[in-house]
């Protein structure tokens, strides 16, 4: 798919409006399972009364099949992102959880919610079923994820990424909340449909070299050129002895339930596992003892923390993905945020 950028800005439309969602239960997403909306939305957000109606639709929608018990937004948040470029509606609700839309200039690009997994006992109970096998329901016109992003990929282009400015020092970012203890040792599980599998951290050192790196925060900022004490990720799964189908997804879940999705086949080609910094061990900030490190793709990708490794056939959210953030994110190709907005989806096929 070509970037969006050059299809955004066309004319004023009518007001965001979500059309349909897919709703399922994900148990790797976060700490606590979680019940996700993944909605698809049409339509400009042209002033804050727009972007509170587009989520108010959203919730009306979710509302038809959970009752609107819970589903009252408590709160309204406005978050400008990456200069600007892009920016994200949110509410959080009544009975937990948060309902999120995103808009790239003024156009809507997608919303979603993530409401607590007890919201699944509100459902009539066929649906309630099939949420609990592991399948998805489909409210209004709901758009597919997307299996891969297909197009081509751009190779990191000189200088920095479009909406990014560098700084000195890394945020500290811990969605989950910070851990407490942590271990001294890696103690890495990967988990695969033939199996579970534990990385070795003598193996873990052994592959372990040194490389400099830029990571770069779908927020707008980067830290650029550190040095990292990593070991690609290929190696490392070999020397698990873990078998790498040649496609499917990888989600690193932390130790405190954080997580995050990428291509299989990219994690492969361009990831690493991290355990030291400038020099030394890696600080308990910085993820210790042992981070994702995906230098492609932006920085909610590269799970600090790290305690486990899934090998998925299919597409699951991670934290982020969860609330609307890409499946595959790209800094290259500024992939930021999903795009589940098919006015959007066919002009980029009609670019492409
Ligand atoms: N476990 C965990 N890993 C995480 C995050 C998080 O919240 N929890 N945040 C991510 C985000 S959004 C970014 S930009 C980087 C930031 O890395 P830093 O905290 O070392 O600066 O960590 C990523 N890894
Ligand atoms: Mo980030």
């Amino acid at each position: 798919m070509a970037p969006i950028q050059g299809v955004l800005g066309g004319d004023p439309g009518l007001p965001a409006e979500v059309l349909g969602c897919r709703v399922y239960l994900n148990r790797l997403a976060g700490p606590e399972p979680l019940l996700v909306a993944d909605c698809t939305v049409a339509g400009t957000v042209a002033s804050r009364d727009e972007a509170r109606a587009g989520l108010e639709s959203l919730l009306r929608l979710l509302g038809e099949v959970l009752g609107p018990g819970g589903l009252e937004p408590v709160d309204y948040g406005v978050e400008p992102l990456a200069r600007r470029r892009f920016t994200v509606h949110s509410s959080r609700l009544r009975g937990g959880g948060e309902a999120r839309l995103v808009e790239a200039r003024g156009t809507a690009l997608a919303a979603a919610a993530v409401l607590p997994a007890g919201t699944v006992a509100r459902v009539d109970p066929g649906a309630r079923e099939r949420l609990e096998r592991g399948e998805a329901i489909r409210l209004g016109e709901a758009l597919e994820p997307p299996v891969y992003l297909p197009g081509p990929v751009l190779e990191p282009g000189d200088g920095r990424p479009a909406g990014q400015k560098a700084i000195p020092r890394f945020v500290t970012y811990a969605a989950e909340g910070l851990p407490g203890a942590t271990p001294s040792t890696p103690a890495i599980r990967v988990y695969t449909p033939q199996g579970t599998y534990v990385v070795d951290q003598e193996a873990l050192l052994e592959a372990a070299g040194w490389l400099v790196l830029d990571m770069h925060c779908v927020t707008g900022w980067s830290v650029e050129g550190k040095r990292w004490l990593a070991a690609p990720l290929r190696e490392v799964l070999r020397r698990a002895g873990a078998p790498v189908p040649s496609g499917g997804w990888l989600l690193a879940r932390s130790a405190g339930g954080y997580s995050s999705v990428a291509p299989l086949g990219e994690a492969l080609e361009h990831g690493y596992i991290a355990v030291g910094l400038e020099g030394g061990p890696l600080s308990q900030d910085r993820g210790a003892p042992a981070r994702l490190l995906l230098p492609r793709l932006y920085g909610w990708k590269h799970a600090k923390w790290l305690a486990e490794i899934h090998i998925l056939t299919g597409y699951v959210d991670g934290y982020w993905e969860a609330r609307g953030y890409h499946e595959r994110g790209l800094v290259a190709l500024e992939e930021r945020f999903k795009i589940r907005n098919p006015e959007l989806l066919e002009a980029a096929a009609r670019q492409a």
